[in-house]
């Protein structure tokens, strides 16, 4: 949009009367932010109005992203860069002695998410938005997002997060669009006379789904999309004879907190039937609108939506969409069925079996009576007709109840034409292991959609100083297109450009310093290499590999200190799952070991260990740029894809990795001597498991350097570690070593040597650097959701 610093400043001062009683020189930081949050909104009003318009008259298909999780971040600079006033704006600002980037800080992170399954959802929708395709989120809108961390006395320990505190400039209550979702109480089925089974409710328990929309402004377009979250709120009209405080706290409960794990399923009730609500809820308003806007026979339906289930959590929607046609619009069943599995499609998002949803029956039966009616006639229907077709042993293996339990993946998967991974590894061991019997039954409705990564907002947002060099050097088409980088190759030889890229690097990294400082207290050297691992704690993506490496090099420097070595900052970020001990007493470790080197004189000068408290959206955008490596050091198989590996190589960071998730496809365009692997492969991994013949306890035996490293969990070295010592000493022994870190040890240790050698050359970490902005096209979810868009979901950009 067009807009004058005279405007921008008029708009303001005026917002600041007229909301606020104030002025300029005596408003406070969260009235300043509010009334500029307050002009932007006004201004990209006006754009969503007539999008939505738009969409409404042309009537063409679109998309509903729906996830238990999205994780946007902050939001005031993304709109600002995606209306193109950003550099106005911040002008108009500083005029007027208010610095943007202070005020942007203290708007609170969005975090109503996890992590790379929420971030995803984000980094799609603003992606969406950003090419024009009609896509919109629907989640829970959560009053407390993922918890704050805090370390204390190395511990992690968890605050709340009442991100709402002071209001949401963003989002708008609609709250004419609510809806009712039902929960519980009795059903049975009643011939309505033309010999049609119609269900007759009785005691269910009512809630109301109240709709906030936040919009998605699209990247210098007009498309503004829509990100819907539910609130769960007591109905209105509900007597109050039928209130009890019990039901009140529960209808709050419902939308009030995010389940903070990241790895496990969790089988307790509440978390069921927060996915019921947001499903529910959004079928309905979903439905709604196509009723409004269209007049055509709901059996049409599939021809003007497209409904995408992000991992399983939403997997309800199959049911719940069929209970729809079937009961509310009377359509018969088999015409139901080919209309849902048009509509739905899935998203698998991992392998790990314990993060595998599965539902007790005696649970969704009582809960969802209804629902759960319609999923075994579902299943029955199903079984009746392939078992004739593919045997008894494929139809078994992939039912959807079964062992007393509902199966939500297998319900996602059947109750959908499209099933993709997330990187082309993790989707073909969908294929060919995790979901085999599936991929025999319907192979036509598996496929792959690698991940990819917002990268406006991983670059121009947070990486300024790069941007800069980036558009001097190549011009400014990348900022649209990411495969424009492309450009950059012909400056590998280019002292200048080489020069430059490390000089933008570095003033970030002092940036990253002087906060470390702050908060940390720790002194770190700028020349040093910043070696990153940000992402969950979790045992599969074996942070531990890298606190053994650290501590090799702590012993090498003890032993030797005059070795000669490039310094080292090794940067930690990562929240535990509040429930999950064995990743809370890594925390521990790490930061016991950061305490003990970090004030230990022999090495003080070489390494540095910091672990930063509260890793999220708006850290990562700090910690990224400076990074000069990014560790991606999961078992193989395991991760399955990544998408921080997509944002250090966007930001010019060489990675450290594995032969797993996306990694793979990085390793492929940044070209051979720019990045450093090592490790097992997914074969060999499983042919461990096949052959059972791993023996961790042998490594620690024979191999002297892990020996010696095992025993500092143990014997002292270590401090203040004697319970979590011996706990991860046990793990990686007793227990054999589960994710294979000692038998990974040494060739991480080899590639980590690799990795100092080549640095010691600044010129040539400085073209492998390059070289790895030059070929992150691929991995802009520009790309991704172009693919989402023509192969699952048939839905056009808008021209
Ligand atoms: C992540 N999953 C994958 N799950 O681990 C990662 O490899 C991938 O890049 C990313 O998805 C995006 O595809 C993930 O973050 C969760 O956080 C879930 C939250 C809800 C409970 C179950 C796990």
């Amino acid at each position: 949009m067009k807009l004058t610093k005279k405007q921008f400043k008029q708009d303001f001062e005026k917002r600041l009367t007229t909301k606020f009683a104030t002025d300029v020189e005596k408003a406070g930081p969260q009235e300043t932010l509010a009334a500029v949050s307050s002009v932007i909104k006004a201004y990209y009003s006006k754009i969503w109005q007539e999008d939505n318009e738009y969409k409404d008259e042309t009537k063409k298909k679109q998309a509903y992203y729906f996830s238990i999780e999205f994780l946007p971040g902050k939001m005031l600079k993304s709109n600002l860069l995606n209306l193109g006033i950003l550099d106005t704006v911040r002008e108009s600002l500083s005029d007027l002695g208010i610095d943007l980037d202070a005020i942007a800080q203290i708007e609170p992170d969005m975090a109503i998410g996890n992590g790379g399954l929420g971030r995803l959802g984000s980094c799609f929708l603003d992606s969406a938005a950003s090419t024009g395709i009609p896509l919109n989120g629907n989640g829970i809108r959560y009053s407390y997002g993922l918890f704050k961390q805090k370390i204390v006395d190395g511990y992690q320990v968890e605050l709340p997060d009442s991100w709402l505190d002071n209001g949401n400039p963003w989002e708008i209550r609609r709250a004419d669009k609510a809806v009712e979702v039902h929960f519980g109480g009795e059903v049975w089925l009643e011939d309505d006379g033309t010999g049609r089974l119609m269900p007759h409710y009785r005691n269910q328990e009512r809630v109301l789904a109240v709709p906030y929309d936040t919009p998605m402004v699209g990247f210098e377009n007009t498309t503004v999309n829509n990100m819907c979250l539910w609130r769960s709120e007591v109905p209105k009209d509900l007597d109050l004879r039928f209130q009890n405080l019990e039901y009140m706290r529960q209808t709050a409960m419902l939308s009030a907190e995010l389940y903070p794990d990241d790895s496990n399923y969790d089988g307790r009730l509440l978390r069921l039937k927060q996915e019921y609500f947001f499903v529910s809820a959004g079928l309905q308003r979903v439905i709604n609108h196509f009723k409004n806007i269209n007049k055509v026979p709901v059996t049409h339906i599939a021809d003007f939506i497209s409904i995408h289930i992000n991992d399983t959590h939403p997997a309800l929607c199959v049911p719940e969409f069929m209970r729809i046609l079937v009961d509310e619009f009377g359509i018969e069943w088999e015409r139901a069925w080919n209309i849902t599995v048009k509509v739905m499609s899935y998203t698998n998002h991992t392998i790990l079996s314990e993060a595998l949803e599965k539902w007790p029956e005696e649970m969704v039966k009582n809960l969802l009576p209804r629902i759960y009616q319609i999923i075994l006639e579902i299943d029955r229907r199903r079984t009746a007709d392939l078992l004739p077709k593919v045997g008894a042993k494929l139809v078994h293996s992939t039912r959807i109840v079964k062992d007393g339990q509902i199966h939500m993946a297998n319900l996602a998967i059947i109750g959908s034409h499209s099933t993709n991974g997330v990187a082309k590894l993790h989707s073909d061991l969908l294929k060919d292991v995790e979901l085999h019997d599936f991929y025999l039954i319907y192979p036509e409705r598996f496929n792959n959609k690698t991940n990819g990564i917002a990268d406006r907002r991983w670059s121009q947002i947070a990486n300024e100083r790069l941007s800069g060099v980036l558009d001097e050097t190549i011009g400014k088409s990348w900022r649209h297109n990411l495969n424009e980088l492309k450009l950059l190759e012909a400056y590998k030889n280019d002292e200048n450009t080489l020069e430059r890229l490390q000089a933008a690097n570095f003033d970030n990294k002092l940036r990253l310093a002087e906060y470390i400082q702050e908060h940390n207290g720790i002194t770190v050297n700028p020349e040093a290499i910043f070696d990153v691992q940000v992402k969950r704690l979790h045992a599969y993506k074996r942070q531990l590999l890298n606190v053994l490496h650290i501590l090799k090099l702590y012993f090498d420097i003890k032993d030797n200190p005059e070795i000669e070595m490039v310094p080292r900052v090794f940067i930690f970020g990562a929240k535990a799952a509040p429930g999950y001990h064995y990743a809370k007493s890594i925390i521990k470790c790490i930061n016991e070991i950061a305490n003990m080197v970090n004030n230990d004189k022999d090495v003080a000068d070489k390494l540095k260990v910091v672990f930063m408290e509260n890793y999220n959206v708006s850290l990562a955008e700090i910690i990224i740029p400076a990074a000069n490596v990014g560790e991606q050091i999961s078992l193989a198989s395991k991760e399955a894809s990544g998408t921080s590996n997509m944002k250090f190589m966007l930001n010019g960071a060489l990675t450290i990795g594995t032969l797993d998730g996306a990694n793979i496809e990085i390793f492929e365009v940044a070209g051979k001597g720019n990045y450093f692997k090592f490790g097992l492969t997914k074969d060999e991994v499983y042919e461990y498991y096949r052959n059972g013949n791993y023996n961790a306890h042998d490594i620690y035996e024979q191999n002297p350097i892990v020996h010696r490293i095992l025993d500092a969990f143990i014997d002292g070295t270590i401090p203040n570690i004697s319970a979590e010592g011996p706990e991860v000493f046990d793990s990686l022994t007793t227990y054999n070593d589960e994710y294979f870190v000692l038998r990974d040890f040494n060739d991480y240790v080899r590639a980590q040597k690799d990795l100092e050698r080549l640095y010691k050359n600044k010129n040539a970490w400085a073209q492998a650097s390059l070289m790895n902005i030059a070929n992150v096209g691929k991995f802009s979810s520009d790309r991704t959701i172009k693919e989402y868009a023509d192969d699952i979901w048939h839905v056009h950009e808008k021209k």
